[in-house]
C-alpha cells in the first residue's frame, strides 16, 4: 500500500461539516485555501466532461462561489475518500455517507474528490496555479 495524496474540493454549497469527515479516518490535511475558481481553471479541472451536455451546469455549479480545496494524504485516500463521499447520484447515498447525508441532487453533490493518484497529483497542482497575466504585473 502505496502513500498518495487526493485532491478534495468542497463546492460552493458543502463547505461546514464535510472537513472533520476525512479528518476523523486519520488522513493528514497538507493544505487548504478557499478559493473561487475562475471558469477558465474549473473547466481544466473538469476537462474529461466537457463533452457532456451537463457541462456547463457543471462550470457555473463549480464557478457560484468560494470553494475550499484541500489535500489529503495517507495510505489508500483516494479510495477511503471515494468511498466517504459516495456515488455521484447523491440519493443513492447510504446513511453517514457524505454526499447521501448532505446534498440531494447529482448537479449540487457537495464535494469532489479525485478518481486516482495520479489524478490528485494533477489536480492538487492544478489549484496552485500562477495566472498567466503574473509575470506581467509583478517582476
Ligand atoms: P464524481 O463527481 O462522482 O466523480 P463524475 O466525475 O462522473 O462524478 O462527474 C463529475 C460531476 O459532474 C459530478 O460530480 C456531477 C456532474 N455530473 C455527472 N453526471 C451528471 C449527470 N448525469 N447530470 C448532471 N450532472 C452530472
Amino acid at each position: 500500500n502505496e502513500v498518495e495524496e487526493s485532491y478534495i474540493m468542497i463546492k460552493p454549497d458543502g463547505v461546514g461539516e464535510i472537513i472533520s469527515r476525512f479528518e476523523n479516518n486519520g488522513f493528514k490535511l497538507k493544505g487548504l485555501k478557499l478559493f473561487h475558481c475562475p471558469k477558465q481553471l474549473a473547466e481544466e479541472h473538469y476537462k474529461d466532461l466537457s463533452s457532456k451536455p451537463f457541462f456547463p451546469k457543471l462550470i457555473t455549479y463549480i464557478t457560484l462561489g468560494p470553494v475550499v480545496c484541500m489535500a489529503w494524504e495517507g495510505v489508500g485516500v483516494v479510495a477511503s475518500a471515494h468511498k466517504l463521499i459516495g456515488a455521484t447520484n447523491p440519493l443513492q447515498g447510504e446513511p453517514g455517507i457524505i454526499r447521501g447525508d448532505l446534498a440531494v441532487q447529482t448537479g449540487r453533490n457537495a464535494v469532489y474528490g479525485s478518481d486516482n493518484p495520479e489524478n490528485g497529483k494533477r489536480e492538487i497542482e492544478l489549484t496552485e496555479w500562477t495566472p498567466v497575466q503574473t509575470p506581467w504585473l509583478v517582476e
